[in-house]
């Protein structure tokens, strides 16, 4: 095959420049139906840490589901995060966050700057989204570039990517990344995103971290899972030697 033009960027190659990166149609069609119908069954079964007027927040989902606990070990999804955390990489939160017909936007922030101001992508934060979401429909946007200045804010606002996302697309993006969620019109349907978050295993974990809680799916886990529920490092893995 001929190659026309320049290769394209590389995940890290994209986090480092413009603070995030895309991956289309990443989850399978099969993936997608289970992990819906989990959201379902999660919508009936639990009930949320908060649900305000904007915002329904499910956090911890991993243990409810094969289909997440799935998610956070997908090849795909691995392939950019070990690349762009490291190989050490472990989770450091897992949610859903509902967004919910409104009228209004979310404001345009930062996440955990006490990372992000030292090391933009090393909190690395993957909205997977289930369905289509359109641009009045809630979408995630993101400010590209807007983690080279942390100091600066409205500065980048006119800047701004609303994520027109499909089923199974991801958007990743570090924590010194402005983003938020956009618009939502009052006749667009409720949007779900799972967002999981890692970090590389050196970094201090505070209490937040809901990985350690989970025990059901550590009886079983893979030493890659054991690592990313920041169990145990994995033996192939060395903090000393850069692979
Ligand atoms: O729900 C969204 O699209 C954005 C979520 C967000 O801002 C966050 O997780 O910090």
């Amino acid at each position: 095959m001929i190659t026309i033009g320049q290769p394209r960027l590389t995940c890290l190659e994209q986090a480092t420049r413009y603070g995030y990166y895309v991956q289309r149609g990443l989850i399978a069609a099969e993936h997608l139906g289970r992990i819906r119908a989990a959201f379902a069954r999660l919508q009936r079964e639990v009930k949320p840490e908060w649900d305000k007027p904007f915002q329904t927040y499910y956090p911890n989902i991993i243990e409810f589901d094969d289909a997440f606990a799935e998610l956070i070990d997908h090849p795909g999804i691995l392939a950019g995060v070990l690349e762009v955390v490291g190989a050490d990489a472990q989770l450091y939160s897992n949610e859903i966050l509902v967004s919910k017909p409104n009228q209004g936007t979310m404001n345009w922030h930062r996440d955990k700057m006490s990372i992000g101001r030292h090391c933009p992508n090393l909190f690395l934060k993957l909205a997977i989204f289930l369905d289509h979401v359109a641009e009045d429909g809630g979408p995630t946007g993101v400010i590209p570039e807007s983690h080279h200045d942390i100091y600066k804010g409205p500065e980048f606002y006119a800047h701004k990517i609303d994520f027109t996302a499909g089923p199974g697309d991801v958007l990743a993006f570090g924590a010194a990344t402005l983003h938020r969620a956009g618009y939502h019109a009052p006749e667009r349907p409720p949007r779900p995103v799972v967002f999981l978050t890692y970090v590389p295993w050196w970094m201090k974990q505070p209490d937040y971290y809901t990985g350690r809680d989970c025990s059901k799916l550590l009886q079983t886990a893979s030493p890659l899972r054991r690592q990313l529920l920041g169990a145990q490092l994995r033996p192939e893995v060395s903090l000393d030697v850069h692979a």
